[in-house]
C-alpha cells in the first residue's frame, strides 16, 4: 500500500472512528465478517465427507510417559500424507490429555506456554492398560469421581477412534462420527518440509557423497544439489486442485492472506452420546446458554431437530461493532471449553480444546449430542473432563489445568459508575458528589480514553485532568477508587515516551517480514501493538505501571483494558493481518485469541508489581481465553440500550461462567442508544445480581446517571443497588469459593439440579453459588415473571422472608411490579449480609454482619478477610461454617488465622430465622445469656446477639 501523506492520517482516523461510532444503525455490518464459507480451513473440514482414514497401533506404554500411538494415514489418503503422533495421558486431576501432531518433533508445531498450569499436567501414576486386537483400554483410578465408577479410556484402532467410558456408559467420544482430518505441514510443492540435520548428529550431515541438507521423518534425505531419496509427489495434480481451495492464500473482501506455511488446520469430532444431552460453554456468542444445532448429525440414521444456524459458532476474538443477538458470529473472547449434560443420567462431562488459533465448532443434536472442532493451525490437544455425576469434578479438573478465578479486591464487587467520558475533573468531582447526596452506593468512577493526551495511554489531557492525584485523593478520602483505561495500540509519536522506548526495545509486533513494527490504525491514529505473547514484553509493561512511571496515578487507581481483540481498525475484520509476528517470528494466526488474555495479565501483573506485590489488583478486559479468569473481570462490550440486549446479559454471562469464567458482567442501561428510566430501572435490578456489575455509555448516549430519571426511578436504582452492597459479604464467600474450586459463581439451574428435565435450557433466570435464586425482569412494561423453582424444598422470597414456593409447585407468574425483583432464598441455606447501609465497601468494612436462616435445618459460610491484600494466602482470614438444626445454631471454624490473637472484632448483630413455625420461649447463647427477639409471620428475628465472627459459639430457640 502507498503510505498516506502523515497530514492526511488523523482525519482518515477520525473518519474510519465516526463510522465506527456512529449509533444510527445499530446493528452489525455482518459482511465485515467471515462466515465458515468464506473460511478456507472451515470450508475444507465442513466439507469433507466423514472417513476411515486413519488407524491407530500402540507405541510406547512406557509408565514415565503418557501412552503413545502411531497413527497412520488409511486409504484415501496420499503418499504425501505422513504418520501422526497420538499421545494419550490420564492426568493425575481425573481428566485425560490427548494430543496429535506431526510425528516429527523437529517440525514441532507452535503452542504457548501461557496457558496451562503445571500442576494440572502432572500425570496419574496409577494408570494400567489392556489390549486386545481391535482396542487398547487404559485405566487409572485418578478418573473416578468419589464414589463412582473409575473412567476407562477405550482407544479403537482401525478406525481410531478415543471413547471415555464410565461402566457401561459412555461419556464422549472422539473421532465417533470419522471427521477427524489433519493437514500436515507441508511445501508449496506437496511434500512435507524437511528437517534440518541436527548439529549434534555430523554423521548424519553426508550419504553416499552428498551433503544432506533435510530429511523427511521416515529418515529419507533431500541433498544439496536438489535431489532426494523420495520421489518429489506423484500426486502434484491433487495440490493444485487443494491450492485452489485456500491452501496457500485467501482473500477477504479487500484483504489478502498470504498463507506461507500453508495449509496447517486440524478438526476432529467429539460426541456426547448420552440421551437428553445438552452441551453449553465455548463462548463468547450472543446467544443462549444451550448451544443450538448448526448442522445435522453426521451418521444419517440418528434422529435429529433441524439445525437452527447456519455457520459453526465461531471463535476468533473480535470487535464487533454493534452486535447482533441470537447469532454464532464470534465476538471479543473465546473459551474453546464444552460442557455436556445429560438429564437422564445427571452425568457431566467437558472437552478443552486448547488451542488459541480461529476456530469453528458445529453442533448437532441426535439422540446426544455432537460437535465437530475446527482449528486454523496449532496442536491438536483436548482435555477430556471426566465429571460423572459430579459438576464440581468437571470444574475442579477444568481449573487445575487453567487456574481459578482470583479472588476479586472486595472493593470490585460494589458498584462501578461509567461514562465515555466523565470529561474533566469538575464533571468527576460533580458526578462523585451526586452519588453521596442521594446516598447512593457506588465503590468507583471510571475514566475513558478521553482523559488521555491524544490517547496516548498513561497520560493525561491536562486540559482537562490537571490535577490527576489530588482527584484521586479526593476520592479516595471518600472511599472510592478510580479506573483509568489502557489499550494495547501505542500512538506512534516519537515524542511520546511508550513509543519511543517500545521502539528502541523492539517489543512491536512485526509485519510478515519479521523485522519491521506493524503499524494499523486505532484510536490514536497510527498505532502500533506491544507482542504480549513474550515474557520481557508483559515485564516491561508491567513497569509501566509504577507510580513514578504512570505519572498522576496513585495506588487507588485501577485499569481497563480495551480493544485487545486487537482492534485493529483497517485490518482484516477489525483486527491485525494474520501474517505478522510476534517477536520469536511466530505468526499471528498461531496466537491470535490469546493475545487480549495476555495483554490483561502484563496489566495485572503491573498493578501487583506497583504494590510490591501485595496488593490484589483490579483489571478489566474485553478480550478472553481460557484462564483469563486467574487476571480479573471481563465484561460483554458493546451491547445497546435495548430490552432485547437486557434480555441476553443473562444468557451470555450464564455460558462465560460455564466456561469457568465467573467475574463478568455487562454494561448496565446498554452502551448504545438511550435507557428510559424504565429500561434503566430494570437494569440495575439484574445488574445488581450478576457478577461484575457497572454503569457504561456511549458518548452519544444522553447522560444517565441514576438521578436523572426523576425521584421515583432514583429510588428503585438505589434500591437494587443497595441490596448489592448487603449481600457483598455472601458474593466475596461465594467468590473465594469459587477461587478455591473453580465452580461458577452465577450459576445455571441445571448444575444444581441435573436431573431436572426442566432445567437445562433455562437462562433467563440463575443461581447465585448456590442458595440465591433470581428471576430478572427483561421486558418491557412487564409487571409479572415467570419464575421456575427447582429441587425438593421451599424457597423464600428474600423481601417478604415467606416461602414463595414449595416444591409441589414449580412454576409461579410472579408479581413484579417495578420496584422488585424477584429474589428468593434456598430453604437450608444460611447466608450473611451486612444491613447497614451505606455508600461503599470501604465504608461498610467494620460493619457488623446479619445471618439469614432459611428453614429449620440448615447450613452456610462466611469468608473474610482484609479485602485487599494477599494476606490471605498466609493463613490472614477466617472462614466460618454455620449450621442450624433442632432450634440450635452454631458457628464453627473451617479455616483462617483470624481470631487467633483477638485483631478481629467482625460481630454479628442480628440473626433472621424465616420459617420458623412457632413464637419461642426464649433464645440463648451457651453461655446462658437471654437474647432480645421479636416473631412476626414465621420470621423470628434475634436482636443484638453480639457474638463475635470468630468465635465458636451456640444459640439454642427454646420453643
Ligand atoms: O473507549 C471507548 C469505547 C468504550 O467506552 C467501550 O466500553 C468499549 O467497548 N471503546 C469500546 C471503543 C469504541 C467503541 C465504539
Amino acid at each position: 500500500m502507498t503510505p498516506l501523506p502523515c497530514s492526511l492520517l488523523p482525519l482518515l482516523v477520525a473518519l474510519v472512528a465516526l463510522l465506527l461510532t456512529t449509533t444510527l444503525t445499530h446493528a452489525v455490518d455482518q459482511t465485515k465478517f467471515r462466515t465458515c464459507t468464506q473460511t478456507g480451513f472451515c470450508r475444507r473440514h465442513r466439507n469433507k465427507a466423514p472417513a476411515n482414514a486413519y488407524t491407530a497401533a500402540l507405541l510406547s506404554s512406557n509408565p514415565n510417559e503418557p501412552y503413545k500411538f502411531l497413527l497412520h494415514p488409511g486409504k484415501g489418503y496420499t503418499q504425501t500424507h505422513p504418520n501422526l503422533s497420538l499421545t494419550v495421558d490420564p492426568l493425575s486431576n481425573g481428566a485425560v490429555r490427548v494430543r496429535v501432531q506431526e510425528n516429527n518433533p523437529a517440525t514441532a508445531r507452535w503452542e504457548s506456554s501461557d496457558i496451562l498450569l503445571p500442576d494440572g499436567l502432572v500425570r496419574c501414576s496409577s494408570a494400567t492398560h489392556s489390549e486386545t486386537p481391535q482396542t487398547v483400554t487404559i485405566s487409572s483410578s485418578c478418573s473416578s469421581p468419589d464414589g463412582e465408577d473409575p473412567a476407562d479410556v477405550v482407544v479403537s484402532l482401525s478406525p481410531f477412534k478415543i471413547t471415555v467410558k464410565q461402566g457401561s456408559e459412555v461419556l464422549m467420544s472422539i473421532n465417533e462420527a470419522q471427521l477427524f482430518h489433519f493437514e500436515h505441514k507441508r511445501s508449496k510443492l506437496g511434500v512435507p518440509e524437511p528437517t534440518a540435520p541436527t548439529q549434534s548428529d555430523p554423521a548424519a550431515d553426508h550419504h553416499n557423497g552428498k551433503k544432506i541438507v533435510g530429511y523427511w521423518e521416515d529418515g529419507l534425505a533431500r541433498y544439496e544439489d536438489g535431489t532426494t531419496e523420495v520421489k518429489p509427489v506423484d500426486d502434484v495434480a491433487t495440490m493444485v486442485k487443494e491450492d485452489e481451495d485456500g491452501f496457500w492464500e485467501e482473500k477477504f473482501q479487500s484483504h489478502h492472506d498470504a498463507k506461507p506455511n500453508g495449509p496447517m488446520s486440524i478438526g476432529v469430532d467429539i460426541t456426547f452420546p448420552q440421551k437428553s444431552t445438552k452441551l453449553y460453554g465455548i463462548p463468547e456468542h450472543a446467544s443462549s446458554l444451550a448451544l443450538h444445532a448448526t448442522r445435522p448429525p453426521p451418521s444419517p440414521h440418528s434422529s435429529s431437530k433441524a439445525p437452527k444456524y447456519k455457520d459453526p459458532y465461531r471463535l476468533y476474538n473480535l470487535d464487533v461493532f454493534e452486535y447482533d443477538l441470537d447469532v454464532p458470529m464470534s465476538l471479543y473472547g473465546s473459551i474453546p471449553l464444552l460442557i455436556s449434560h445429560s438429564v437422564d443420567t445427571g452425568r457431566v462431562a467437558g472437552a478443552f480444546f486448547n488451542n488459541p488459533s480461529e476456530m469453528f465448532i458445529d453442533i448437532w443434536e441426535g439422540e446426544g449430542m455432537g460437535s465437530h472442532w475446527m482449528a486454523e493451525t496449532g496442536v491438536m490437544e483436548i482435555f477430556l473432563l471426566v465429571g460423572g455425576s459430579k459438576v464440581s469434578e468437571v470444574y475442579k479438573q477444568y481449573s487445575s489445568l487453567t487456574g481459578t478465578q482470583a479472588l476479586p479486591p472486595l472493593f470490585s464487587l460494589g458498584y462501578h459508575q461509567c461514562r465515555w467520558n466523565y470529561k474533566d475533573e469538575k464533571d468527576v468531582y460533580a458526578v462523585h458528589k451526586k452519588f453521596e447526596e442521594h446516598d447512593y452506593p457506588y465503590d468507583v468512577l471510571w475514566l475513558d480514553i478521553e482523559h488521555t493526551d491524544g490517547k496516548r495511554y498513561f497520560t493525561w489531557d491536562k486540559r482537562f485532568f490537571p490535577n490527576p492525584v489530588k482527584m484521586q485523593q479526593t476520592l479516595w478520602e471518600q472511599g472510592r477508587r478510580m479506573v483509568t483505561i489502557v489499550d494495547p495500540h501505542i500512538k506512534r509519536d516519537n515524542n511520546y515516551y511508550v513509543h519511543k522506548e517500545a521502539t528502541a526495545k523492539s517489543l512491536y509486533i512485526k509485519n510478515a517480514d519479521g523485522h519491521s513494527d506493524f503499524n494499523g490504525w486505532c484510536w490514536p491514529g497510527d498505532s502500533s501493538y506491544l507482542d504480549f505473547t513474550e515474557e520481557k514484553v508483559r515485564k516491561w509493561w508491567a513497569e509501566q505501571f509504577k507510580l513514578d512511571k504512570y505519572v498522576g496515578s496513585t495506588p487507588h487507581l485501577h485499569i481497563w483494558n480495551d480493544m485487545n481483540e486487537m482492534s485493529v481498525f483497517n485490518g482484516p475484520e477489525v483486527t491485525m493481518q494474520k501474517t505478522t509476528k510476534n517477536l520469536d517470528g511466530v505468526e499471528h494466526r498461531e496466537w491470535h485469541n490469546i493475545y487480549g488474555m495476555l495483554f490483561q495479565r502484563a496489566t495485572s501483573e503491573g498493578l501487583v508489581l506497583r504494590s510490591g506485590g501485595k496488593e490484589r489488583s483490579f483489571v478489566l478486559s474485553r478480550s478472553f481465553y481460557a484462564g483469563s479468569q486467574r487476571w480479573g473481570a471481563i465484561w460483554t462490550g458493546d451491547n445497546a440500550a435495548r430490552w432485547d440486549h437486557l434480555a441476553a446479559a443473562g444468557p451470555m454471562l450464564l455460558t462465560i461462567n460455564t466456561a469457568g469464567l465467573s467475574f463478568i458482567g455487562a454494561d448496565v442501561g446498554g452502551f448504545f442508544g438511550n435507557a428510559d428510566s424504565q429500561l434503566m430501572v430494570r437494569w440495575m435490578q439484574s445488574g445488581a445480581y450478576q457478577p461484575f456489575f457497572r454503569g457504561h455509555a456511549h458518548h452519544d448516549s444522553a447522560r444517565r446517571e441514576p438521578w436523572l430519571f426523576g425521584d421515583e426511578a432514583l429510588q428503585m436504582l438505589r434500591q437494587a443497588a443497595m441490596e448489592r452492597y448487603a449481600l457483598l459479604p455472601f458474593w466475596y464467600t461465594v467468590f473465594h469459593t469459587s477461587s478455591i474450586t473453580g465452580m461458577p459463581v452465577m450459576r445455571p439451574l441445571w448444575m444444581e439440579y441435573p436431573k431436572d428435565a426442566n432445567c437445562p435450557a433455562l437462562d433467563h433466570q440463575w443461581l447465585i453459588g448456590s442458595d440465591l435464586l433470581v428471576c430478572p425482569v427483561v421486558q418491557k412494561d412487564a409487571v409479572k415473571v415467570n419464575c421456575y423453582f427447582p429441587g425438593n424444598q421451599d424457597w423464600y422470597d428474600v423481601r417478604t422472608m415467606q416461602v414463595q414456593q414449595t416444591p409441589t409447585s414449580k412454576w409461579a407468574n410472579l408479581d413484579a411490579p417495578l420496584d422488585t425483583i424477584p429474589v428468593f432464598q434456598r430453604s437450608g441455606s444460611i447466608i450473611p449480609k451486612k444491613m447497614r447501609l451505606r455508600r461503599s465497601t470501604e465504608m461498610m468494612k467494620n460493619d457488623p454482619y446479619t445471618l439469614v436462616v432459611a428453614g429449620d435445618s440448615a447450613a452456610g459460610e462466611l469468608y473474610i478477610d482484609d479485602g485487599h491484600s494477599f494476606d490471605f494466602e498466609n493463613g490472614e482470614f477466617a472462614k466460618r461454617r454455620f449450621d442450624f438444626a433442632d432450634g440450635k445454631l452454631t458457628n464453627t471454624k473451617l479455616g483462617g488465622n483470624w481470631g487467633a490473637n483477638g485483631t478481629c472484632k467482625d460481630w454479628i448483630e442480628r440473626i433472621i430465622f424465616m420459617g420458623v413455625s412457632k413464637r419461642p420461649s426464649k433464645v440463648v447463647t451457651s453461655g446462658g445469656q437471654e437474647l432480645e427477639f421479636t416473631y412476626d409471620k414465621n420470621t423470628l428475628v434475634v436482636r443484638k446477639p453480639e457474638l463475635g465472627v470468630v468465635d465458636d459459639w451456640t444459640l439454642q430457640i427454646i420453643s
